[in-house]
């Protein structure tokens, strides 16, 4: 296969398998349970430094020379985009706008729910303080994507990879306490994008593998790692 994916199926995770079903690239899926701490691994280690899934390995990169590793999923999209052109936007002003919603995305949609579920589950009852800080600004961030897509279909304009990195966020809004009725514009780009048969496919990937572990070992690993 052409490409290692490095995985476990959590949002980020599921950013590269959707893109990956979007371009039809041949991957093959390495699961990597963060739920256990197979991230620290030393082997895994070499090919993301930062200890997180998800990362890849290129065996076939387009200048023909050893193969590529890429980690961060916004890299990884832009690196895979970029190679094949598809949901890459190709006028440098669609570009632009795509960058600015993938970074928006990867700096703030992302962190600000992965901390807010971080208060609400994993700490849950640990700390008001942090729970109520990062829920308003999710809610903030909705507001944010609701209004932009008040005024186009998708982020960019037309599909793109900012939409695939923002996608399987935005569907876990109701763990975050975000009520999608208050955001119909976001809720009808993620029925749009939900119907596409490549971003169903892609958010089945590692289905197999199970919810994310929630048991006490997970919680403390967690906690321990915060
Ligand atoms: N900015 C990174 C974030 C990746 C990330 O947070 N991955 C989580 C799963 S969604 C992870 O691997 N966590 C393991 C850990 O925290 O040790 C990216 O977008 O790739």
């Amino acid at each position: 296969m052409a490409i290692d994916l490095h995985y476990w199926p959590t949002p980020n995770g599921k950013k590269i398998s959707i893109y990956l079903e979007e371009a039809g690239l041949a991957y093959c899926v390495i699961p990597v349970n963060i739920g256990r701490g197979e991230q620290f691994e030393p082997s895994f280690l070499a090919l993301s430094p930062n200890n997180r899934i998800p990362a890849i390995v290129d065996h076939e990169p387009a200048d023909g020379g050893a193969p590529v590793t890429v980690f961060e999923s916004g890299a990884i999209l832009m690196y895979l985009a970029e190679k094949t052109g598809i949901l890459w936007p190709r006028k440098p002003r669609a570009r632009t706008r795509m960058t600015e919603w993938l970074m928006w995305q990867m700096g703030g949609l992302g962190p600000m729910m992965a901390q807010a579920n971080h208060f609400r589950v994993y700490a849950k009852g640990k700390s008001a303080y942090g729970e109520e800080r990062y829920t308003r600004e999710v809610g903030r961030l909705f507001r944010v994507l609701d209004g932009r897509l008040a005024e186009a279909p998708y982020l960019a304009g037309d599909y793109s990879i900012a939409d695939v990195a923002s996608y399987p966020w935005a569907l876990g809004a109701e763990r975050v306490g975000v009520d999608l009725r208050h955001f119909p514009h976001a809720q009808r780009w993620l029925d749009r994008i939900g119907a596409r048969p490549a971003a169903q496919r892609g958010m089945a990937v590692g289905e197999e593998l199970g919810a994310p572990v929630m048991d006490d070992e997970a919680r403390t690993l967690r906690l321990s790692l915060s």
